[in-house]
């Protein structure tokens, strides 16, 4: 891994996992791209991930060795517009997957807790287990994940992946996510110490923190291939809490913080046929991966950093 692009490198992820590849690999060394302008530090260009030619030439032109596939709609989206969700999702990562295999580059994409479905055990979801998502997002996250198996088996990429749990960051917001209440919360602590959530009391979800997702990523495609038995779609763990868990959490900082509820049927639905908490043996057997932040060190870490970003809100 030497030279990366990165799709969708304005979102979520993207925006913290290339300052952090540059500072580890070199600014030069990471060209960011996304469907939007960007005034970066760095290489910057706009790609569309459902144009192929335009994909082909980005990775072409930089020479690089690695692609992350980032780009994508999350599942509260993808709900409102399923053919559109298709198209961007399975569209931008067959795309992704064709120009990795002609250029032969290393690959990383990600899929997500979204991948499994109501009928998947809910405690300590096994690696390898029943995936029968309800979701356009869960049906694209399930191809995914035997599309990208498939294009190792039969062209040999070097294809890998995570499954993440809800992301928790300050510094992009997620957007269209079911998971993305457990941002929100804290902003709302700090500007009004009360949060309306639209997922249930008592749903539980896996939760990480946005460091531990980037040194995931990181860790698996610098990890040694021959140890790799799965490859792609690895469970990854951290965090397993349901709205109260984040309220306690941030009543141990700001006492008066309230929480009620205000249930959105469409995401309370996703997240009912979401597992509770999964188990990352296979990616810590395989990897060595390892968490470093459970809820408390979490929320202490976002306070501080969001009332550092936000002074004049807090
Ligand atoms: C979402 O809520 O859609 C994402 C995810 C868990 O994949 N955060």
């Amino acid at each position: 891994m030497k030279k990366i692009l990165v799709t969708g490198a304005r979102g979520q992820i993207g925006s913290e996992l290339v300052t952090k590849l540059r500072s580890q690999y070199g600014t030069d060394q990471v060209i960011a791209t996304d469907i939007r302008e960007a005034n970066d530090e760095g290489p910057f260009e706009v790609l569309d991930v459902t144009n192929p030619e335009q994909f082909f030439s980005v990775a072409k032109k930089y020479e690089v060795d690695t692609v992350m596939h980032l780009a994508a709609l999350l599942s509260a989206t993808a709900e409102s517009n399923p053919k559109r969700a298709w198209d961007i999702n399975m569209g931008g990562l067959m795309n992704a997957l064709e120009v990795s295999r002609e250029l032969e580059l290393q690959f990383f994409t990600p899929s997500s807790i979204g991948a499994f479905g109501p009928t998947t055990p809910k405690d300590q979801t096994p690696q390898d287990t029943l995936q029968r998502p309800t979701t356009m997002y869960g049906v694209n996250k399930v191809a995914g994940e035997l599309l990208c198996d498939y294009y190792h088996e039969r062209f040999g990429v070097d294809t890998r992946g995570v499954r993440f749990p809800g992301l928790i960051s300050y510094v992009a917001p997620p957007g269209g996510g079911t998971t993305d209440y457990a941002v929100e919360i804290y902003y709302e602590a700090l500007k009004q110490q009360k949060y309306t959530s639209y997922i249930a009391e008592g749903t539980y979800m896996d939760m990480m923190y946005m460091p531990d997702a980037l040194q995931a990523i990181i860790d698996l495609m610098e990890s040694d291939p021959a140890k790799l038995v799965h490859r792609n779609a690895f469970n990854i763990a951290a965090i397993s809490a349901a709205p109260e868990d984040f309220a306690a959490a941030i009543q141990k900082h700001i006492p008066d913080f309230q929480i009620d509820y205000e249930v959105d049927p469409v995401r309370q639905k996703i997240a009912d046929s979401w597992p509770n908490s999964i188990d990352a043996t296979a990616a810590t057997v395989e990897w060595g991966f390892k968490a470093n932040y459970d809820i408390a060190a979490m929320t202490k870490d976002m306070l501080e950093k969001i009332k550092q970003s936000e002074p004049a809100k807090s």
